[in-house]
C-alpha cells in the first residue's frame, strides 16, 4: 500500500519500527522539528505584514549582519526543541557557543546542529529560504556537553533534513534509509508524504554556482564551468543550463527533483577562505541527503562526510549533486594536483 499522503509522524514511526529499536526518541524529536518549521513557515509568510523582515543591529559568529528573522527563527527552534527531553544540546549558525538544555528541563541522547534560516539574504526579496538540520548521538549526556561531543564526522549523522519555505513548504528528510519529501498541507496543518524515495539522476546538464566569484576559483573548477558554458561547441558536446537561487535549500531541492550540480567551491576571495558554507549545519546534512538520493558530495579533494570537524562553525568547499558530474570534477581536481 502506498505511503503517499501519510503524515510525517506516522511515516517516521513506521520507518523507525523497521530499523532502530530505540525508535521513540527520534520520532519525537522529528515531530518537534516539524512543529518548529511550521511556525517558521508562518512567520516567514507574514514577515512583511508583521514587519519582521529586514536587518537587525547584530552580527552572528561568522561576522554576518543578522536578519531579524535569523534571530527570531533561531529562538523558535530553541524553544520548540529544548523541553521534550530528546536533546542533550544544540548548535546554531546564529549562536557562537553550544546551546545547553536548561538545568530544570529533561535532557535526551541526541545532539542537533541547525541553520534556522538558510538563504536569509533572500528574505526581503521574497525568494525561498529554509531551515537545515543534522542529528547526531550524544555519547555522554550525563555531563555538560562540550564541543568535541559535536565534532563527529558526517558519517555519524543518524538523521538530516531541510525545510524549504517557498510556493509550497516542503520538508526533506533522511534517516539513512533513502530520502523522502513531505508537503505542508495548510488545510490540516500537517506535513504529508508527497515525494517518496527521492533519487538524483546520475547525469545532468544544469549547474548552480555564484559565477561572480569565477576569478577566485581553482583551475579545476574554472575548467569544469568553462566547459559547461561552451556547451556543444566544447569538449562536453552538450549544452548546459545555469541556475543560482542563492538559497542552498532551493538549489539542492531542484537537484533532488531534476538532477544537476551545486558548487560553492574553494575560492581565494578572502585570505583564510576555506569555502563559504558551514560543515556542521549546511554541508554535512545536505551531503547525507544527496548521498542517500544517489548523488555525491565532495570538497573536490575529499568526501565531505569523511571530514573530521575541528570547529563548530568551520567552513568547507561544497560540490554536490549528480554522480557523474561530481565524479568529473573530482577527476579534474586530481589531474590538477598531478600537473
Ligand atoms: P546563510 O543564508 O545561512 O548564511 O547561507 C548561506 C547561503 O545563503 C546559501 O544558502 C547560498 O547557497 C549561499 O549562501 C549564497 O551565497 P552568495 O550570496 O555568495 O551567492
Amino acid at each position: 500500500m502506498s505511503s503517499i499522503g501519510k503524515s510525517i509522524n506516522q511515516f517516521i514511526s513506521e520507518q523507525q519500527n523497521k530499523t532502530d529499536s530505540n525508535s521513540d526518541d527520534l520520532s519525537g524529536l522529528i515531530a518537534d522539528i516539524a512543529s518548529a518549521c511550521k511556525k517558521i513557515a508562518h512567520l516567514v509568510n507574514r514577515s512583511a505584514i508583521t514587519g519582521i523582515g529586514g536587518a537587525s543591529a547584530s552580527e552572528n559568529v561568522q561576522g554576518e549582519v543578522q536578519k531579524k528573522l535569523d534571530i527570531i527563527t533561531n529562538d523558535v527552534m530553541v524553544e520548540q526543541l529544548n523541553h521534550h527531553g530528546h536533546l542533550a544540546a544544540m548548535i546554531s549558525e546564529e549562536i557562537e557557543d553550544i546551546i545547553q538544555i536548561p538545568e530544570h528541563l529533561p535532557k535526551g541522547k541526541y545532539l542537533i546542529a541547525f541553520d534556522p534560516l538558510d538563504g536569509s539574504s533572500n528574505i526581503d526579496i521574497n525568494i525561498s529560504v529554509g531551515t537545515i538540520f543534522s542529528i547526531l548521538r550524544c555519547t555522554d549526556a550525563s555531563r555538560e556537553v562540550r564541543s568535541d561531543d559535536f565534532l563527529q564526522a558526517g558519517t555519524e549523522q543518524i538523521c538530516a533534513g531541510f525545510c524549504v519555505y517557498g510556493p509550497t513548504t516542503m520538508m526533506i528528510l533522511t534517516m539513512g534509509n533513502g530520502v523522502n519529501g513531505f508537503t505542508l498541507d495548510s488545510e490540516i496543518d500537517e506535513f504529508v508524504l508527497t515525494h517518496p524515495d527521492m533519487t538524483i539522476p546520475e547525469d545532468a546538464a544544469e549547474f548552480a554556482v555564484n559565477i561572480s566569484n569565477q576569478r577566485f576559483w581553482e583551475t579545476s573548477v574554472q575548467r569544469y564551468i568553462d566547459e559547461c558554458i561552451q556547451g556543444v561547441d566544447g569538449d562536453r558536446e552538450k549544452n548546459f543550463n545555469m541556475r543560482w537561487v542563492a538559497s542552498m535549500v532551493s538549489d539542492v531541492y531542484r537537484i533532488l527533483i531534476r538532477g544537476g550540480i551545486f558548487l560553492y567551491p574553494l575560492d581565494t576571495k578572502s585570505a583564510n577562505s576555506s569555502g563559504k558554507l558551514r560543515l556542521m549545519y549546511e554541508a554535512n546534512p545536505m551531503s547525507f541527503i544527496v548521498e542517500q538520493a544517489g548523488g555525491l558530495s565532495t570538497t573536490g579533494y575529499q568526501r565531505i562526510m569523511d571530514i573530521k570537524p575541528t570547529d563548530l562553525h568551520q567552513r568547507v568547499p561544497v560540490i554536490l549533486g549528480s554522480k557523474n558530474e561530481v565524479e568529473r570534477i573530482i577527476r579534474y581536481h586530481q589531474e590538477d594536483k598531478l600537473s
